[in-house]
């Protein structure tokens, strides 16, 4: 518990999820935190998720990974999903907006969310917005990972190698780093307008960029 003036800041941890308290002159607030991770592919979006789920237990919402779930499950969004993503172009805006907006709505009661791979469009940031300001909430913090094209192909190479991953080819890895540069990087500047972009130095091992994640999203806080 940290006291400054009248104001309280506190952590309770409870079985599944940590709440951030707050209180003022013995007025009770509770704190949501709405994090989104962000960078290029291969920039360790869903490996620095992992870590922030363990820490902050928050509700994880990654559309790469519910994209490719319905893919594998051959559903219609799958077939839909799969048309873009096997060529590592982007899906469309309208068919990622609804699944975030559903996503949301079955949790009313999330302490706060990791928005992984969302927003990827202008157009979709915009709707983020829109959605959390009618929850009465707001992004806390962009995590913009940041690593050079040489590190990011080969990371992606040698995660196809592995996983056998469609569109971890070479030819799709250029496409998807083309349309990172054209169609989603300009969200940086719309956070930074909005002050909430934190460039976090993506390369290095897995734990030091995590060090890196947990000064800025402490210091948040307190
Ligand atoms: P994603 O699943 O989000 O995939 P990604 O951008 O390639 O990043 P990912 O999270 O997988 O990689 P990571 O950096 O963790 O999207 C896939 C596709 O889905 C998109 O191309 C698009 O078609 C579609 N899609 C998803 N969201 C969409 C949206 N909102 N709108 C429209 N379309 C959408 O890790 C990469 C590798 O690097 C891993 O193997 C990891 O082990 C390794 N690695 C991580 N950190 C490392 C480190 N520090 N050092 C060395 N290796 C590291």
């Amino acid at each position: 518990m940290i006291y400054y003036n009248n104001i309280n800041i506190g952590i309770i941890l409870t079985k599944q999820t940590i709440f951030y308290l707050c209180s003022y002159n013995s007025k009770l607030f509770l704190f949501m935190l709405n994090i989104v991770i962000f960078g290029a592919p291969g920039s360790g979006k869903g490996t620095q998720s992992e870590k922030l789920i363990e820490k902050y237990h928050l509700t994880h919402i990654s559309t790469g990974e519910i994209l490719r779930n319905e893919i594998e499950h051959d559903t219609k969004l799958g077939q839909l999903a799969n048309k873009y993503m096997s060529e590592g172009q982007l899906v469309p805006d309208e068919v990622v907006i609804d699944i975030l907006d559903g996503l949301l709505g079955d949790n009313p009661d999330s302490v706060g969310f990791i928005f992984d791979g969302f927003p990827r469009t202008l157009k979709q940031g915009e709707a983020l917005d829109k959605m959390l300001n009618k929850r009465g909430e707001r992004i806390n913090v962009v995590l913009s990972l940041e690593a050079d094209d040489e590190e990011l192909t080969n990371r992606l190479i040698k995660r196809g190698e592995m996983s056998g991953r469609s569109d971890d080819t070479l030819e799709t890895i250029k496409a998807r780093l083309q349309v990172y540069y054209g169609q989603t990087a300009q969200l940086k500047e719309y956070y930074a307008n909005q002050g909430n972009l934190a460039l976090i130095n993506g390369i290095g091992t897995v734990d030091d960029i995590f060090g890196r994640i947990e000064n800025t999203v402490d210091k948040l806080k307190y």
